[in-house]
Formats: C-alpha cells, sequence, structure tokens
C-alpha cells in the first residue's frame, strides 16, 4: 500500500526533491508551504514522476490554526499519515549584535515552533496507527557552531534536542525520529539562487533526498537516528 507522506517547504529546493524521491516510490504527498503557483509547479512534477496522488495544502507552518487545518485535511483525504518531513526553514546569518529581533523571532517561529506544531498536529494519527515517522531536515550545525550564525545555529541545536526527547516518547510507540543533518545545499536557502556558479561543488537537493528515503526505506525495527552529510569541500 502507497504511505501517505506530508513534506513541509516542499515548493522548492530540497523540499521539492524529496517530494519527486517520494513521488517515484508511488507515495501519496501532501505538500507544504506558503506560496501555492510554487506548490502547484511541484505537484505537477510530481505526478509525472509517479506519484500515487498529491495534495498541495497553503499553509504558514508557524501558525497553529493554518497547521490543525493541514493536518485535518490530510487526514480527510487519505485517512492516515505514515511521514512527516519537516523540511520547511529560513536562515539569516549574520553577527549577533546585527541581529533584528524579527530575524531572530522569524527563525524559531518556522524553524522550531512550526516544526513542533507540524509534529503535535500528525502524532495523534501515528500513535493510533502504531506506526509512523517524523523525519526532520535539521542542519550540520544541529551539532556544531560557527560564527556568525548565532540565530540560525540556536534554532537547528533546538531541533536537535527537541528531537531527541520526542524519539524517547514515541519509539516504544512504533514511531520513529530521524534527523537529517545536512552541509551546504545548493537550493534557494538565505535568499540565494540555485545553481550558482560559487555552490558548484556543494550537496544537490537531490542529495538530501537520497538520505531521507534511506532513513524511510528501512525495516520495521530499525531506527535511523542522525544522517551527516556535507559535500568533500566542507569539513564538518
Ligand atoms: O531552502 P529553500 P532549503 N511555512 O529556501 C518553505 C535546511 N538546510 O531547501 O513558504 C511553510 O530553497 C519555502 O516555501 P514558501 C534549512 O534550514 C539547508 O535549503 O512558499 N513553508 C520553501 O519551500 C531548511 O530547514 C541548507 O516560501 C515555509 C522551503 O521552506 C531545509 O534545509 C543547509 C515557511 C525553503 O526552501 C530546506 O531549506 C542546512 C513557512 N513559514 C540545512 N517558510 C542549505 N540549503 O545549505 C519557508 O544545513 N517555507
Amino acid at each position: 500500500k502507497e504511505k501517505v507522506i506530508v513534506i513541509t517547504g516542499a515548493s522548492r529546493g530540497i523540499g521539492e526533491d524529496i517530494a519527486l524521491a517520494f513521488a517515484g516510490q508511488h507515495a501519496k504527498l501532501v505538500l507544504v508551504a506558503r506560496n501555492p503557483e510554487d506548490l502547484e509547479r511541484v505537484r505537477g512534477r510530481a505526478m509525472e514522476a509517479g506519484a500515487g496522488d498529491v495534495l498541495t495544502v497553503t499553509t504558514d507552518v508557524s501558525k497553529e490554526d493554518e497547521v490543525e487545518v493541514m493536518v485535518e485535511v490530510t487526514l480527510s483525504r487519505f485517512g492516515r499519515i505514515d511521514i512527516l518531513v519537516n523540511n520547511a526553514g529560513i536562515g539569516y546569518f549574520k553577527p549577533v549584535q546585527e541581529t533584528s529581533l524579527e530575524e531572530w523571532q522569524s527563525m524559531f517561529d518556522i524553524n522550531v515552533t512550526g516544526l513542533f506544531l507540524c509534529t503535535r498536529g500528525v502524532l495523534p494519527a501515528m500513535l493510533e496507527q502504531g506506526a509512523g515517522h517524523i523525519i526532520n531536515i535539521s542542519s550540520d550545525v544541529g551539532r556544531r557552531t560557527f560564527a556568525g550564525g548565532a540565530a540560525y545555529v540556536a534554532t537547528k541545536h533546538a531541533v536537535q534536542g527537541f528531537a531527541d526527547c520526542l524519539r524517547k516518547e514515541v519509539q516504544a510507540k512504533g514511531v520513529k525520529v530521524t534527523n537529517i543533518l545536512p552541509g551546504m545545499t545548493d537550493t534557494y536557502f538565505a535568499e540565494s539562487e540555485q545553481g550558482a556558479e560559487h555552490k558548484k561543488e556543494w550537496l544537490k537537493a537531490d542529495d538530501i533526498a537520497r538520505a531521507v528515503l534511506f532513513a524511510a526505506s528501512q525495516p520495521e525495527g530499525v531506527l535511523v537516528d542522525d544522517i551527516t552529510i556535507h559535500p568533500m569541500i566542507q569539513e564538518y
């Protein structure tokens, strides 16, 4: 039976390639992001790539009511949720003294609160099923630090701490929690352009998608906690 997979931040970058990778396995996809036109474009690509079905739900993951609606719409269409990929995220990179409260807050709202809301939203269904998988696109900076990234790094350390606690709550109930920790990846991240010359040797979004598929395709009794993945040109 085809799996039902909710992917946040599915409208471009890493989330788009995760959607296409699962589409290749004929999964039923729920694509979540704020921009409906981008979601529509990815829906078309996913159907072409073999998806069993594709639902798009325009949602800001940092808004509690919108996330609740997204989960309701998903369950009424598909009746279950096998995998949630918490991928939506943003980053501003600047020294602490130059970081505005607005930048700090929007990163925490999306990267941390959004991930919490989506996770909490799907958990009742997964716990009832006695099976499910929450896959977070965290960051290699979830377990290290660098100058100029304090606020973003803090959000990803928060993701790691949250996920490691959650795993201890739900693992015995059949729900898996996996963190993917990518290094530099060529996407639209931090207001950049995908395919820019200086990112030639960075990871491609599809490299992250393959790591997600690896975690998602393990046998029932096998749990992958973390996958750290970075380009050869980047030290970890
Ligand atoms: O970035 P980008 P990535 N509600 O900008 C969506 C992590 N990461 O693919 O809402 C719902 O191409 C946005 O759609 P829209 C990073 O921290 C990356 O690189 O329409 N969705 C778009 O689909 C993040 O967690 C690198 O604007 C929201 C998507 O998120 C994940 O990878 C390195 C949203 C962003 O696509 C994917 O980022 C690393 C909201 N409120 C970790 N806000 C890297 N690229 O180098 C944004 O270590 N989105």
